[in-house]
């Protein structure tokens, strides 16, 4: 009998050179930048996984960043491994990072693509070993001529060519979308390459999970309270109570979301009357993603793709997941 192996490995870099030949228009530019993050991320992983011996990893900087918070090590590390990728690529004009008050602008003769980043999501939950990410963004650049414009970053969602976050869990995975589909690789650390493991990712319209920080649940508006209150009701038809499950890094509440179901939520508080989460590097991209996987995601009022920003680091209340949930939660209002 002749053994039969499976040699279907799709890696990331194949995959992408496939997407790459089914437009011929294509230029071979975003590619290029796709395979800077997937290469960023091995770096930040491998640096994540040495997290518990290497001692100079864990713990603060002693800084803070632009947002007042205390920024840690790895912060720090991914920000500069992320940044140096994209120079190295040469595909990319600019970058507005979650670490950095301003745009980093890049001489790049040329280059038509700009990124929007938050380098390590979650980073208080490395020292106890907790997953954390990378969120991006990436966009065509609108301004001609000339170095790259604030204005360039200030685009809508709905205008981001690709998006996508790194999960740094028990497995690493990279999950990104051009608008066309989701998919999602697994980091083989033997032989250190993202292999295809969730292509076409759809999220289910239904779920049982409710996702946010309820220590702040007096402080929501009255439709998020009221829509708590819905989701731990008993009723069997409708299979509630929903669990809540909350882990505190985004990145690893929406991957569940996205693969079990469910909603997420981060409304207005108290101390952060406009949410807590930023517009540019963490909603606008999981949004995309979320509904190219066939979920929503809104603001409250308005798909969060469509919100026009003003600011690099502006915040916005998100409630984004299963597409059921977040309209019966919307219809509350
Ligand atoms: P960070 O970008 O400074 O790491 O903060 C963002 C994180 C998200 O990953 C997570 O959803 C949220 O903050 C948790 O906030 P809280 O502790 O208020 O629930
Ligand atoms: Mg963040």
């Amino acid at each position: 009998m002749v053994a039969s192996f499976n040699t279907n490995l799709v890696t990331l870099n194949g995959f992408i050179n496939t997407q790459e030949h089914k437009h011929p228009e294509a230029t071979g530019n975003l590619s290029g930048l796709l395979r800077s993050v997937g290469l960023a991320a091995k770096i930040v992983n491998r640096e994540l996984t040495m997290a518990g011996l290497a001692e100079d990893i864990l713990g603060e900087t002693g800084n803070t960043n632009v947002q007042g918070e205390t920024v840690k090590k790895m912060d720090v590390f991914a920000n500069e491994h992320f940044i140096a990728a994209f120079r190295r690529g040469r595909r990319c004009c600019g970058i507005v990072s979650e670490e950095q008050d301003d745009m980093v602008v890049i001489d790049e003769q040329g280059a038509q693509y700009l990124v929007c980043i938050d380098p390590l999501d979650g980073s208080s939950n490395i020292d106890v070993n907790i997953p954390v990410g990378t969120i991006f963004s990436i966009y065509k650049r609108i301004s001609k001529d000339c170095s790259v414009t604030k204005e360039d970053f200030l685009q809508p969602g709905t205008k981001q060519v690709a998006a996508g976050y790194v999960i740094y869990s028990s497995s690493t995975m990279i999950v990104y979308t051009t608008g066309d589909g989701v998919n999602g690789f697994t980091l083989d650390p033997a032989i250190g390459e993202f292999c295809l493991s969730n292509p076409d990712m759809k999220m289910p319209d239904d779920g049982k999970i409710i996702s946010c920080n309820l220590s702040y649940q007096s402080e929501f508006p009255a439709f998020v309270q009221k829509y708590v209150h819905y989701s731990f009701e008993h009723d069997k038809a409708t299979k509630r109570p929903y669990n809540l499950r909350y882990v505190g890094s985004m990145v690893a509440d929406i991957h569940r979301t996205l693969l079990k179901g469910g909603v997420f939520l981060y409304p207005p508080t108290t101390d952060s009357p406009k949410g807590k989460l930023r517009l540019l590097y963490e909603c606008n991209p999981i949004s995309f993603i979320i509904e190219q996987a066939g979920g929503a995601s809104t603001n409250g009022k308005k798909r969060i793709l469509e919100i026009e920003p003003n600011d690099f680091h502006e915040r916005t209340p998100i409630y984004c997941g299963s597409k059921n949930m977040v309209m019966r939660m919307m219809d509350m209002q």
